[in-house]
């Protein structure tokens, strides 16, 4: 038989014994053929492929309840497989690939029975990019599927970018049996290979998403000069006219999504959205650092977005155009027939169901949606989508921003003193645990970059490469460090966040222009706070200095938790990273 997609796929049918292959053609008429399957498919035990919502609230949008196992990454088995643990690096499960593909071999082994094996050729990125790559999914689950639609350039284009080549990325899932014992996110960077198996969640299942785009990418990009990111794409237009583009990493459910359709605050400022979740970041023939976005849909975080928080996003989700809209694990209030998540209205309305498809009841005191519950959209139904967003050639990046989730310690806004600095800082990032991960929420752990879970390779030459990446910048952009999740004594926040994060964004606007000096300290330059405008925000000077206090017993703590992450590297460890540790702890 034929070419290299057709050879391959015939491997895995012959593997996996499905009743069906059916080849994805990205058309319309299919993608509502696929929905009636969902609709149709046996409900166990509260889990549904898919319900149709109200349409006349939320026009194409359909509700997926997941298996109560399987709501989120699965961190602990993922793997990611080069030849020798060393290249995988301390921060990666490793397992010698050929080991776990005898392992994966025999999982996979007629786990398809009485299924439909999907193929889906897609692209990630616009085909006419240069940085746009070519990727075949297969899989068993409809909801994967039509997932896939939203969220990549699913169709025959990319079988034609193809032709008779052999390059392209290749993704072969099945929810198996969803058993976590029997779960396993498999990467393979020398094949440019994933196997997934147990699991239909995004992060888990979607392999063109943090699988391909991140941890398979960001391996390629080691290799070819460039780098794969955890970050959202923004332009921000002033007053002049002027559009100011950041990128801005930031660990799942830190309210990326949020960030990158900020409602500017003040008069005269639009933003516009490119991406929120994953930026690849090149340097372009008139070298400069300019990203694309690859995927084409936004897999957010439900709880929390209403329309006080996050109008343009229950705007894109009630847009319903072309493409379907998807809500997983969220609740559904039975007489309207809409999802309904915590946050989203003041109280519980009645006649709620909750996640596990169960008449809630308020006074249980449980969650109604998962709190990792999620929505699947379309960015073209996002109002403040960029009309760059297309742009074969990406958008020139001039402020990279870099944030966690830290009740202390680190200031609302700081700027590094160059980028050499801004890795180290980015690479010693630590954010508090949250929900999009299976484990305990609410425990500061290492993030550099927000890559910790997704960067396919040695985390040491990781930090390397950004610093090489840097050297090739004549002016590489400046880099930021934001925590808008600072608490008081009693746990409140006590920065405003949401459109308030405009403020700080207003200022890193202004240092990019040069209009605005900044105060020297230990960690980077501060705003005077003439220049950071807090107008009819009713914030005491009290908060303000807690807001950008440096306290010294908390970062003497923050510089052994720094010394403590890097010794896992060792030698490997670039020196430069070394000698600015030093540096911060001479300068507290
Ligand atoms: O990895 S997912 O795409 O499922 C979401 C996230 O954790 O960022
Ligand atoms: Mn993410």
């Amino acid at each position: 038989m034929g070419n290299a997609v057709e050879k391959w796929v015939e491997e895995q049918a012959r593997l996996t014994e499905p009743d069906k292959i059916y080849w994805v053609q990205g058309t319309e008429d299919e993608m509502r053929r696929l929905i009636e399957i969902g609709i149709k498919e046996e409900k166990t035990a509260g889990h549904q492929t898919f319900r149709e919502l109200n349409p006349s609230a939320f026009p194409n949008s359909y509700l997926h309840w997941s298996h109560p196992n399987d709501v989120a990454r699965a961190e602990q088995l993922t793997f990611v497989c080069p030849p020798t643990k060393e290249a995988a690096g301390p921060n990666n499960n490793w397992m010698e690939p050929e080991k776990a593909k005898q392992m994966l071999y025999e999982l996979f082994h007629g786990c398809m029975h009485g299924r439909t094996l999907y193929v889906i050729p897609y692209m990630m990125g616009n085909p006419a990019s240069p940085y746009a790559k070519p990727c075949i999914q297969i899989t068993d689950s409809v909801y994967v599927a039509v997932s896939m639609y939203i969220m990549t350039r699913v169709g025959n284009e990319t079988l034609k970018r193809i032709g008779g080549s052999e390059k392209f990325v290749k993704g072969l899932h099945s929810i198996g049996e969803l058993d976590p014992n029997k779960r396993f996110i498999m990467h393979f960077p020398q094949e440019e290979l994933v196997m997934s198996i147990g699991s239909g969640y995004g992060g888990n299942a979607l392999l063109g998403k943090k699988c391909f785009s991140l941890r398979i990418a960001s391996a390629q990009g080691y290799g070819e000069g460039w780098l794969a990111e955890h970050m959202i794409i923004m332009g921000v237009e002033d007053p002049d006219g002027d559009v100011t583009y950041f990128a801005g990493a930031f660990p799942s459910a830190c309210g990326k999504t949020n960030l990158a359709m900020i409602d500017p605050v003040f008069a005269g400022y639009k933003v516009f959205t490119l991406g929120d979740d994953i930026a690849w970041m090149n340097v372009s023939p008139d070298k400069r650092l300019c990203a694309i976005n690859p995927e084409t849909g936004m897999f957010g975080v439900a709880p929390g977005t209403s329309d006080k928080t996050n109008l343009n996003m229950m705007k894109t989700l009630r847009a319903g155009k072309f493409y379907p809209t998807l809500f997983t694990n969220t609740g559904l209030i039975t007489t309207s027939n809409t999802p309904w998540w915590e946050g989203l209205t003041e109280t519980v309305p009645e006649n709620m169901l909750d996640w596990h498809g169960n008449p809630y009841d308020p006074k249980s005191g449980k969650d109604v949606a998962h709190p990792n519950s999620r929505f699947t959209v379309s960015v073209s139904n996002c109002p403040t989508l960029s009309k760059e967003f297309d742009n074969p050639n990406g958008v020139p990046i001039s402020g990279i921003l870099f944030g966690g989730r830290r009740s202390d310690t680190v200031p609302l806004v700081c700027e590094s003193f160059d980028w050499e600095h801004g890795v180290f800082k980015a690479s010693s990032l630590g954010s508090e645990t949250t929900a999009a991960a299976a484990g305990q929420a609410g425990v500061v752990r290492r993030d550099p970059m927000a890559m910790l879970p997704f960067c396919g390779y040695n985390m040491a030459d990781y930090f390397g490469h950004w610093m090489e990446v840097g050297r090739r910048l004549p002016d590489p952009p400046k880099i930021f460090f934001v925590n808008w999740f600072k608490k008081d004594a009693a746990g409140k926040f006590i920065w405003p966040g949401f459109s308030d994060n405009f403020r700080v964004i207003k200022w890193m606007i202004d240092r990019i222009k040069g209009k605005v000096s900044a105060k020297e300290t230990a960690v980077g330059f501060m705003p005077n706070m003439a220049d950071l405008n807090v107008s009819g925000l009713n914030i005491s000077k009290e908060i303000m200095d807690k807001l950008f206090e440096l306290n010294p017993g908390e970062w003497s703590k923050e510089v052994e938790g720094i010394e403590q992450f890097y010794a896992q590297f060792g030698t490997r460890l670039p020196e430069a990273l070394k000698r600015h540790l030093e540096n911060l702890k001479k300068s507290l």
